[in-house]
């Protein structure tokens, strides 16, 4: 499988429970390795822009009022398989899908206030990586 990176948000929610650590061990437990981060309070134009593909969902605006809610912990993680195996250790969008021991069903509150963002295609990876780091602040190792 090929080397991937993937763009990572541990949510406000998650940065309020002081959990940063316990999310980050599980990342790094996969075999994924955290190759860029910074903690952001997120404008609402930074998290409009983010999330532009769901601007015309109902759900647009809690999103953004919840993103901008307080600070998050943005992270490039790096792997073989990185963008699906994110995706698997945080589980379903709504926590009360989620499979048991994923970040959402462990962390998680409510389908808005869901622990964390994992880029969900590769394509989308690209742009999210981005949008939050210059090239040279992503640091391979
Ligand atoms: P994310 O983008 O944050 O990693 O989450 P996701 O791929 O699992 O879910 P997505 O469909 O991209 O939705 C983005 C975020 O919007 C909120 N949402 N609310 N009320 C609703 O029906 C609803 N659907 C989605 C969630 O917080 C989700 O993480
Ligand atoms: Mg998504």
């Amino acid at each position: 499988m090929a080397v991937e990176r993937t763009l990572s948000i541990i949510k406000p929610d998650a940065v309020a429970k002081n959990v940063i650590g316990e999310i980050y061990t599980r990342f790094e437990k996969a075999g994924l390795k955290v190759v860029a981060s910074k903690m952001k309070h997120l404008s609402k134009a930074e998290a409009e822009g983010f999330y532009a593909e769901h601007k015309e969902r109902g759900f647009f605006a809690d999103l953004v009022a919840f993103m901008t809610s307080g600070p998050v912990m943005v992270q490039v993680l790096e792997g073989e398989g990185a963008v699906l195996k994110n995706r698997e250790l945080m589980g379903a969008t709504n926590p009360k899908e989620a499979a048991a021991g994923t970040i959402r069903a462990d962390f998680a509150e409510s389908i808005d206030a869901n622990a964390v963002h994992g880029s969900d295609s590769t394509t989308s990876a690209a742009r999210e990586v981005a949008y939050f780091f210059a090239v040279t602040e992503i640091c391979p190792r």
